[in-house]
């Protein structure tokens, strides 16, 4: 088969909510010699934002269906990622995870692969995550960058969210020594939010955003 031929078939697999057979032609794929950055970048990132125009042109659209399209989509990208290419020696380090109060996980499971590939060691938090959290771990871990996904506008520009980091770097003396990076939904429909938050950068999709995120950790690593 050629790698249409697979997105075809994944993309029916996905929209009929068959797990198994998505997952059947993900194995298939790579046994043909596909690699798993392909799998991520070429199937299953187009799928869901096919996925993604439906639901929003289509009011009616099931919840059961919006929700198995990113259950499969995480579990692949999950499971791809583990086979993607090691990285030889870490950049940096950044601490991720959703905004607090946000369960959303697939757009920043995403951006964590991109920045696997890119040699970076992630931290993911998971969900709902609280300021105090993101900025502990942080210092902990010597990370060099926070970066946060909020798919809500409540969750992008509430009081909790990253506007609570960037008042929690600013107040133990730490921006010069981490950055922050938001993104989802909220900050496409307003390129400019990311400033109103305090974020120093944000990015519309995962390649874009591994990019801006090694940047910022060039910024402040010598
Ligand atoms: C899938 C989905 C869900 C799934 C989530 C499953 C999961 N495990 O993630 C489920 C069904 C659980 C869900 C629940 C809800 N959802 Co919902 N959901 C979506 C949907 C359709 C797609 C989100 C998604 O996965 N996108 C795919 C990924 C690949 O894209 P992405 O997240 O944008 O990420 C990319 C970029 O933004 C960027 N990026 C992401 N994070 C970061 C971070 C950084 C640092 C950077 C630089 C870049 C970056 O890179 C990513 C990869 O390319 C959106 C619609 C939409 N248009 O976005 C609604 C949407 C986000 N949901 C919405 C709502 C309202 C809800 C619910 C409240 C619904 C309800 N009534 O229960 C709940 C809230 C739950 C909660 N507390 O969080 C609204 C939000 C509206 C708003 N304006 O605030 C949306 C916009 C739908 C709509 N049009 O109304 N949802």
């Amino acid at each position: 088969m050629d790698l249409e031929s697979y997105i075809k078939s994944y993309n029916e697999a996905v929209f009929e909510t068959d797990k198994q057979g998505a997952f059947a032609v993900v194995n298939q794929a790579l046994e043909q010699g596909l690699s798993a950055e392909d799998v991520v970048f070429k199937l299953v990132i187009p799928a869901v934002e096919q996925m993604m125009e439906i639901i929003e042109k289509d009011p009616d659209a099931n919840l059961a269906q919006h929700f198995m399209t990113a259950q499969i989509a995480a579990d692949v990208t999950e499971r791809m990622l583990e086979k993607f290419r090691k990285p030889p020696e870490m950049i940096g380090r950044v601490v991720i995870g959703a905004a607090y109060g946000d369960l959303h996980s697939l757009g920043k499971r995403i951006v964590s692969g991109c920045l696997k590939s890119l040699m970076v060691d992630v931290v993911d938090l998971g969900t709902n995550v609280s300021a105090e959290k993101f900025v502990d771990t942080a210092v902990e871990e010597d990370a060099q960058v926070i970066a946060i996904s909020a798919m809500m506008v409540h969750t992008a520009t509430g009081e909790k969210g990253s506007t609570r980091v960037r008042a929690l770097l600013k107040e133990r003396g730490l921006e010069r020594r981490i950055k922050l990076a938001v993104g989802g939904a909220p900050y496409r429909f307003d390129p400019a939010l990311y400033i109103k938050v305090g974020a120093d950068a944000w990015a519309p999709d995962g390649v874009t955003a591994a990019k801006v995120i090694v940047d910022l950790i060039r910024e402040v690593k010598p």
